[in-house]
């Protein structure tokens, strides 16, 4: 049902805005912060920060907090990356909040929605995203390829979504720059961060590895780190607090 809405969302996205309007745009030009570049900084701590005000499986997680103190918030205490939710049915995000955090930020945004059409992906460019986020469970094996084919022609970083090894070995593919193993199952929403520990040793050394979601502790980020991660995707465990980046700065003290 996800894929169903997303089309008849990018459908009227379509009639909205041409695909000239989205090339016209401000941030349609710039120069993409690279993912790997920053997740390899050793002077940022790995951690991709989230800005998700309710989610499908916890309800309002945070609606009192605004885009750019949140993620200004995280840049300040060292996020590699942010992830901005543009989901407005299941996340209550949209495009304003990527746009926002993209005018007062100089770090990689991640441009975090179920992306299935080549049009979305031009959006995420020119909403000033850095990065594009693939969820195997909802693409084929060419639908990948393709957007990520795509994505790698407007110099965008692109995570590829995975939560088993069937969905790994399928969806593979080189032009995906990192991939990320949820450690929510999007079926059930139980979380197990052996999701990630169990996939790692399958993931070719050429992939930068995220692990994503549940994070909430560091002395897990440490056995992450031993086991090959490079990326931390945390969301829930910063904006559940009222100062989500003051939250952040204590977690990497
Ligand atoms: C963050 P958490 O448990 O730290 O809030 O999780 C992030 O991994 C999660 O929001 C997420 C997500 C997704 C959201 C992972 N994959 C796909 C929407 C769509």
């Amino acid at each position: 049902k996800i894929v169903v809405r997303k089309r008849e969302e990018v459908a009227a996205a379509k009639q909205q805005t041409s695909i000239a309007q989205l090339e016209a745009t401000e941030f349609f030009n710039r120069q993409p912060y690279s993912l790997r570049q920053f997740l390899l900084d050793p002077a940022r701590t790995g951690i991709i920060a989230e800005f998700k005000r309710r989610s499908p499986s916890k309800g309002i997680i945070n609606d009192k907090v605004t885009v750019e103190d949140v993620t200004t918030g995280y840049a300040a205490a060292g996020a590699s990356a942010i992830s901005v939710l543009t989901d407005t049915g299941f996340f209550m995000g949209k495009a304003a909040d990527l746009i926002a955090a993209r005018r007062v930020n100089s770090v990689p945004l991640l441009r975090k929605d179920f992306m299935i059409d080549e049009y979305q992906v031009l959006e995420a460019k020119a909403w000033g995203a850095d990065i594009i986020l693939l969820i195997a469970a909802i693409l084929t094996p060419d639908e990948i390829q393709t957007l990520a084919s795509l994505a790698k022609s407007l110099g965008l970083s692109v995570l590829l979504e995975v939560h088993n090894l069937e969905e790994l070995q399928r969806s593979i593919n080189p032009n995906v720059d990192a991939i990320g193993v949820n450690n929510r199952n999007l079926a059930d929403f139980t979380v197990s961060v052996e999701t990630s520990f169990k996939l790692a040793e399958h993931i070719p050394a050429e992939f930068l590895k995220v692990s994503e979601s549940a994070i909430s502790n560091t002395e897990t980020i440490k056995q992450l780190k031993t086991a090959g991660f490079n990326g931390f995707l945390i969301g829930e465990n910063f904006m559940r607090q009222e100062n989500p980046g003051d939250a952040m700065r204590e977690f990497v003290k």
